[in-house]
């Protein structure tokens, strides 16, 4: 196990979510569709989730009202102002620095901001971090849109400024607005995409760094701008990038409409050459992830004829196949980034390495609520035991 990433090594309580490797993930026990019935969308006449109501879930456990999501909503909009710093520091960023790289920058310099770090300087007790570390997850979450959107525009939009908040209007709607984007099918997709992107229980490796910084008392900016760091990785969130570089190179090399056995040697190709297939595959699921169904039926509904997705589900046919061939990989169905390029790329959001910044926008919801916890708890420092080689060797009594 500890040569092996500690799969399957019980080491972390998060109370937010838990991931089964049949089912999927739960957020406080409530599986993706029971989310969708349950919690509150826009004015009550919407057709997606609101992420309010999906992060007062993640918190509380209790499934909120139609006015605690709007009391949630109403709170982010009145703290979603940014320092000035900050905003001067993302205007001065070079066009060829990641966006995930000044994502996670200015998130740092946020950190300016914080309640807790001013809190902890002032010598406040053990008892009460997690008020400080509350409101902390609030004003930072609120104000992720505006610095996503910022980097958004100065990068693809000839750095036009982002609009005002709208405060009659929810944290997706100005996310959306700011972007500049207008399809109230694109605000739907992204409440959608927001809220499912969330939380992964706390293993994976951005809600993992998030927890383990902050387990430093690194106030909530820092640590989850450690978090953002890891979720930059291929095998992580960069994966929903790297699926559309994939897919587009693929249409480039062998075309669209093209039969499966070719596509078998496009991925037999990829393989060859010691490339992973992009969105397949998953450290603990072990069949198709439901935030890929989810967005696949999303896909049926609104854009079923769009090539590019006939041509992702097509690649749900083949490539598990494919893997399942390969013989070593554990879990050959696709996972949540197979599927968020091709609904992204169909509403005019073309720019693939800006993707994971919306993963990251929609994961300080799950990486907050269970700080809030952490801190809640009293949980100490993180600090597992480590031996060299040999040190293994007597443990396990080997020669
Ligand atoms: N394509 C090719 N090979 C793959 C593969 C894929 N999609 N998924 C796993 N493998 C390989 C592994 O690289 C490993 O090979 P080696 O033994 O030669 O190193 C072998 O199969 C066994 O790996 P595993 O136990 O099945 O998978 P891990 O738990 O080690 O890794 C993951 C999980 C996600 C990193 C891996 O499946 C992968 O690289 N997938 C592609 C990248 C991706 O989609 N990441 C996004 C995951 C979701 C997210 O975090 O956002």
């Amino acid at each position: 196990m500890v040569y092996g990433g500690m799969r399957g090594i019980r080491g972390l309580v998060t109370e937010t979510s838990v991931l089964d490797p049949d089912e999927g993930i739960r957020f406080r026990g409530y599986s993706i569709p029971e989310c969708q019935k349950v919690l509150p969308t826009f004015g009550g006449k919407g057709e997606e989730m609101l992420p309010e109501g999906l992060f007062w879930l993640l918190v509380t456990g209790d499934v909120p009202t139609q006015a605690q999501a709007d009391a949630i909503t109403k709170e982010w909009n009145d703290r979603a102002a940014l320092p000035n710093h900050v905003i001067t520091m993302l205007n001065n960023f070079p066009s060829n620095l990641h966006p995930m790289s000044q994502f996670s920058a200015a998130i740092t310099a946020l950190n300016s901001e914080s309640k807790f770090a001013q809190a902890y300087a002032d010598g406040v007790k053990k008892a009460l971090y997690w008020e400080y570390v509350y409101e902390d997850a609030m004003d930072m979450i609120a104000k992720l849109p505006t610095v996503a959107a910022i980097i958004y525009r100065n990068l693809f939009r000839e750095g036009t400024s982002v609009g005002a908040i709208d405060p009659k209007k929810d944290w997706s709607w100005n996310f959306t607005d700011m972007l500049g984007y207008e399809d109230p099918y694109f605000t739907e997709l992204m409440r959608l995409y927001l809220a499912i992107h969330s939380d992964h229980e706390g293993g994976n490796v951005s809600a993992h760094t998030c927890h383990l910084v902050g387990s430093a008392l690194s106030d909530p900016y820092l640590s989850f701008a450690a978090g953002m760091n890891g979720l930059a990785g291929p095998l992580h969130g960069l994966a929903n990038q790297e699926v559309l570089v994939w897919v587009t190179k693929l249409r480039e090399e062998i075309g669209d409409n093209v039969p499966p056995e070719k596509l078998r040697e496009y991925i037999w190709d990829t393989l060859n050459k010691g490339q992973v297939v992009p969105g397949y595959g998953h450290a603990v699921l072990r069949k198709t992830d439901p935030r890929y169904l989810v967005q696949r039926e999303f896909a049926q509904k609104h854009l079923p004829n769009d090539p590019l997705f006939k041509l992702v589900s097509e690649l749900f046919e083949v490539v598990p196949d494919v893997l399942t061939e390969l013989g070593k990989v554990k879990n050959p169905w696709p996972n949540v980034d197979a599927h968020s390029g091709v609904l992204l790329q169909y509403y005019g959001m073309k720019e693939m390495n800006y993707y994971t910044v919306l993963f990251g926008v929609s994961r300080s919801l799950g990486c907050m609520a269970s700080m809030i916890w952490d801190r809640a708890f009293g949980l100490p420092i993180e600090r597992p035991k480590s031996f060299d080689t040999p040190g293994y060797k007597k443990l396990v009594k080997a020669s």
